[in-house]
């Protein structure tokens, strides 16, 4: 099958003998959220690869636990990025490893679950049982460090640590900063330069700016600790719903390989009945973001808002209620990253608009999860389909109606090509 070869070419051609760049010249290094999609797609094809694409990301966990997201793995690369591994300097930071240059903060926390994909499809349980163990120690550092109050959730401090860079969730926190906190950050920016229409469909300067003044922030602290007034803290129901599930995984696994995972079992029953009652908004039938600095939830309609049914751990009335909502209408592709009808919608810009790939993913295995296999298949052609006819983009315009005739952002992207793959694997249920 031709869609398959292509899948499985890009995997091959973005491998770099340890691990996967997401696409080549826009992201040289590896990235934490996206090594776990990529594991999903080549354990299909290519299980080695799978797995070690899992350990070279742990290779570079910090020894308080913490796992970055960015690993900067070429040093002819370093300056072929920004921020670039010299800005972030975790060399500085007291638990970074010493050998390898890291950015100093996460990604959403997808390998837990991941891992138990691996464990399910064969792959080398001793390899499978070392990383579990590793695992665990990311999210002890996780609850140790970042959960808000004693609810079991778990805080964001930065916006790229949500993956949804430029998400119209983040406007109202970022755009609190300061002007005068901002005037004198430099940029050096080298995606502008590797995408068309930059301008469009890329943050803006003024975003960036604000994006490293949170690094800035971080860095003086190692990345460890927050200052009482520091702008960003948010509780993202993205995050926290892969958290959920991976924690899930986890805790199976670990009880599989004798591991005592009892203080994982008492904090997933803390998140599972504080998530709902925190970051569910009752009229609007939604979830949202909960702005910590601000008390407040912040209630715009994104793709993000449907990402809890991954999670496997919300009612079914939640579930139907964001069901119906996701499917009323039909003039755009499911899912924007942003709701056409905000206010901010772009629909070429990055997370502002587009459909993405893995958030699509995401709500297609929640939607299995509750046995809802029209609407799954649903989403699933359509995803399919988008990827078809406008190749194997980072993101996609979601208007049927534009003259979008491909996709925007990195061309031959890794999480794409491996979801894909494992979309077509339920389908035939062999790859061949
Ligand atoms: C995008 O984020 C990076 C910063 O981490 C960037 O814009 O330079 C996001 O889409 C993120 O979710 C993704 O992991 C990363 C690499 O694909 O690119």
């Amino acid at each position: 099958m031709k869609l398959v070869k292509d899948c499985v070419k890009i995997l091959d051609d973005n491998w770099r003998g340890s691990f996967t760049i997401p696409s080549s010249r826009l992201y040289p290094f590896q990235w934490n959220w996206d090594s776990g999609f990529i594991a999903i797609g080549n354990q299909y094809y290519n299980p080695e690869r799978a797995i070690q694409e899992l350990e070279t990301l742990f290779s570079a966990q910090w020894s308080n636990g913490f796992l970055p997201h960015i690993i900067f793995h070429e040093e002819e690369k370093y300056n072929s990025y920004f921020p670039s591994a010299d800005y972030w300097d975790s060399f500085s930071a007291k638990y970074s490893p010493s050998l390898i240059k890291t950015s100093g903060i996460t990604q959403p926390p997808i390998t837990g679950f991941v891992l138990e994909e691996l464990w399910l499809n064969n792959i080398d349980v001793t390899r499978i049982k070392t990383l579990v163990e590793k695992n665990l120690k990311y999210h002890k550092y996780l609850f140790n460090n970042r959960e808000f109050k004693d609810t079991g959730l778990i805080q964001i401090w930065h916006n790229w640590e949500s993956g949804m860079d430029n998400s119209i969730w983040w406007d109202s926190v970022l755009s609190s900063i300061p002007g005068e906190q901002i005037e004198q950050i430099e940029l050096n920016r080298k995606d502008i330069h590797e995408v068309e229409d930059s301008k469009r469909t890329r943050p803006k300067d003024i975003d960036y700016k604000r994006y490293l003044y949170l690094v800035n922030e971080l860095r003086k602290n190692q990345y460890n600790k927050i200052n009482d007034d520091y702008p960003f803290q948010i509780i993202d129901p993205v995050f926290n719903s892969i958290f959920i599930q991976s924690n899930k995984s986890l805790i199976k696994l670990g009880k599989i390989f004798d591991i005592d995972v009892s203080f994982y079992e008492k904090k997933l029953s803390d998140i599972k009945s504080n998530f709902n009652k925190i970051l569910w908004e009752n009229e609007l039938e939604l979830y949202f973001p909960f702005d910590i600095q601000n008390q407040q939830l912040i209630k715009k309609e994104c793709s993000g808002s449907y990402v809890p049914i991954f999670s496997g751990e919300i009612e079914n009335e939640k579930v139907m209620s964001l069901v119906k909502n996701l499917f009323q209408y039909n003039d755009y592709y499911k899912v924007p990253s942003c709701d056409p009808r905000e206010e901010s919608f772009e629909s070429i810009n990055y997370w502002r608009g587009p459909v993405w790939i893995n958030i699509n993913w995401l709500i297609w295995k929640g939607l299995l999860k509750y046995g809802l296999l029209n609407e799954a298949e649903l989403l699933r052609e359509e995803t399919i389909n988008l990827v078809l006819d406008k190749g194997f983009f980072e993101y996609f315009d979601p208007l049927k109606n534009s003259n979008s005739h491909k996709g925007y952002g990195g061309a031959n992207f890794s999480w794409t090509a491996a979801l894909v793959l494992d979309m077509l694997k339920v389908k035939n249920n062999e790859l061949g």
